[in-house]
């Protein structure tokens, strides 16, 4: 979508007189899967002028490891919400697929799926991460889930970004 078409300059000029009685709030606990048990976190989604801003706090992250014969590196690693709202983890060597796929409602390519966020950036195994999008409110998202991969998102190859694996994963619930 444009950016005029959704108001998002006209908003963000506005200083935040925006319509208050619709602004929402919403959370997701990430806990990590089978390949990644230490992950804990949070992430948070709050409907600001224009869009929403995306808080993250996560720990236990795996260590960097570089790319080394053929393999990608572990890290920085990929996030993104994904279409269901379902955690279980089946697989135990390929976790959360019940997830389902990256969410993309305006059928974009990958790398500007409305669910393609910024990759996670571990500090010994703690990220924190703060920014915007445009792309969505809080409402359309909520009985989604969001996922931390293995590997570092390409934003280019198709479907997924060539992140790998699933290590965590947090249903987004409306905050109450
Ligand atoms: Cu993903």
């Amino acid at each position: 979508m444009g950016c005029q078409e959704r108001g998002f300059l006209a908003a963000t000029e506005d200083g935040g007189n925006w319509d208050r009685a619709r602004d929402q709030e919403a959370t997701a606990v990430l806990i990590g899967g089978p390949l990644a048990p230490g992950i804990n976190g949070m992430v948070r989604f709050k409907d600001v002028p224009g869009g929403v801003e995306v808080f993250l706090h996560v720990e236990g992250l795996p260590p960097y490891q570089p790319a080394r014969e053929g393999r990608p590196p572990v890290g920085p690693h990929g996030f993104h919400i994904h279409e269901k709202g379902d955690c279980t983890v089946g697989d135990q060597a390929n976790p959360f697929t019940a997830a389902g796929a990256h969410w993309n409602p305006d059928h974009q390519p990958h790398g500007n799926h409305a669910g393609d966020f910024p990759v996670l950036f571990s500090n010994c195994g703690l990220a924190t991460m703060t920014f915007f999008t445009n792309r969505f409110k809080v409402a359309e998202i909520v009985g989604r889930s969001v996922i931390i991969h293995e590997h570092p998102d390409d934003y280019r190859t198709q479907p997924d970004g060539a992140a790998g694996r699933r290590l965590a994963c947090g249903v987004i619930k409306r905050k109450e």
